[in-house]
């Protein structure tokens, strides 16, 4: 699944497919293919007045976060899987790194603590896992901590691996938007793959954690698959109107090659097939009538979907 996930990225790959011609070995094959098609992706600087995150595109699809207490200018990092990446980003904001957030052990994700760890000496490394890479401190659900003045939720989301943790991040009186890092659990339009864990935990994470957090909550994910997403989010629902205004909207930006995240809550529960398994459409569509089970068939379905070229 990690090799496929490098060379088939969401958008186009027509640099990445040159390289694959020409390079030897294998493995050199698929890092360079990586490499060079995130040097193409644009990264995201989302600015509010309590907090700033910038969007670091990383391998063919993943997403690194930069994210960054506005008032003390201290900063963690999420999923730093490429850690020069991540350095460039430190200095060039002149913020203090103290804090590295793994959502999961899956080497695309972990794969560059180690390394930062080399680079920075002294980071904190958070994860739910002893399979996380560097880590050292291990926590569990509604664990609390701060980044500066910024307040840190663990909520701890079991199914693609059993130890996912989804990051939710507040600051105290503030009127903006919270934020959270949900790594390979919530996608844009989609949910990560049921590897270590079950429907059940899947809703659960989806739909009474997730879900019930502030609607305005901004959504960041571990990887961008929201053209690819939204495909299967068509084919579950044809007569969504706004599944098909999202589709056209993920294409023009992927053709920019321009980040379609962060999204939010309240926008997932219109377009996402995986948040809506309590409409009639979507549990027509698999022929259920209970949300968990509407949940089970829609992976399984979506785990065996061809999406189509358009
Ligand atoms: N479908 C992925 C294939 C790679 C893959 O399996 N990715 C994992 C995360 S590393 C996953 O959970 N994907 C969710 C999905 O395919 O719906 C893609 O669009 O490239
Ligand atoms: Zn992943």
């Amino acid at each position: 699944m990690l090799f496929r996930s490098l060379v088939r990225g969401a958008c186009t790959h027509i640099g990445a497919a040159k390289v694959l011609k020409s390079v030897e070995p294998v493995g050199v094959h698929v890092w360079a293919a990586a490499l060079l098609h995130s040097a193409v992706r644009k990264s995201l600087l989302v600015e509010q007045a309590n907090m700033r995150v910038e969007l670091l595109p990383a391998l063919s699809d993943n997403y690194m976060y930069l994210l960054i207490d506005a008032d003390t200018r201290e900063a963690a990092i999420v999923d730093p899987v490429e850690p020069i990446k991540v350095v460039e980003a430190v200095r060039k904001h002149s913020v203090k790194l103290t804090t590295v957030l793994t959502t999961h052990h899956h080497w695309d994700h972990a794969g560059g603590n180690e390394k930062m760890l080399k680079l920075m000496p002294g980071l904190k490394v958070y994860g739910g896992d002893d399979r996380v890479d560097g880590i050292t401190k291990k926590v569990s659900h509604s664990h609390s901590f701060k980044l500066g003045s910024l307040n840190i939720k663990c909520l701890f989301t079991p199914c693609h691996t059993t130890g996912h943790i989804c990051y939710y991040v507040t600051k105290e009186n503030s009127t903006e938007p919270p934020a959270v890092f949900t790594g390979d659990t919530l996608f844009v339009a989609g949910c990560g793959k049921f590897f270590e864990g079950t429907a059940e935990q899947m809703y659960k994470a989806l739909i009474e954690i997730l879900g019930r957090l502030p609607p305005e909550t901004r959504v960041y994910c571990g990887h961008e698959y929201t053209v690819s997403n939204l495909k299967f989010a068509r084919h579950v629902e044809p007569d969504n109107e706004i599944i098909q205004k999202k589709l056209a909207w993920a294409k023009e930006k992927c053709s920019l090659e321009e980040p379609t995240v962060p999204s939010t809550l309240a926008d997932e529960f219109t377009f996402n097939p995986f948040m809506r398994v309590k409409e009639k459409s979507v549990q027509d569509h698999v022929k259920q009538t209970n949300p968990i089970e509407t949940m089970r068939s829609l992976r399984k379905e979506k785990d065996n979907f061809r999406v189509p070229k358009e």
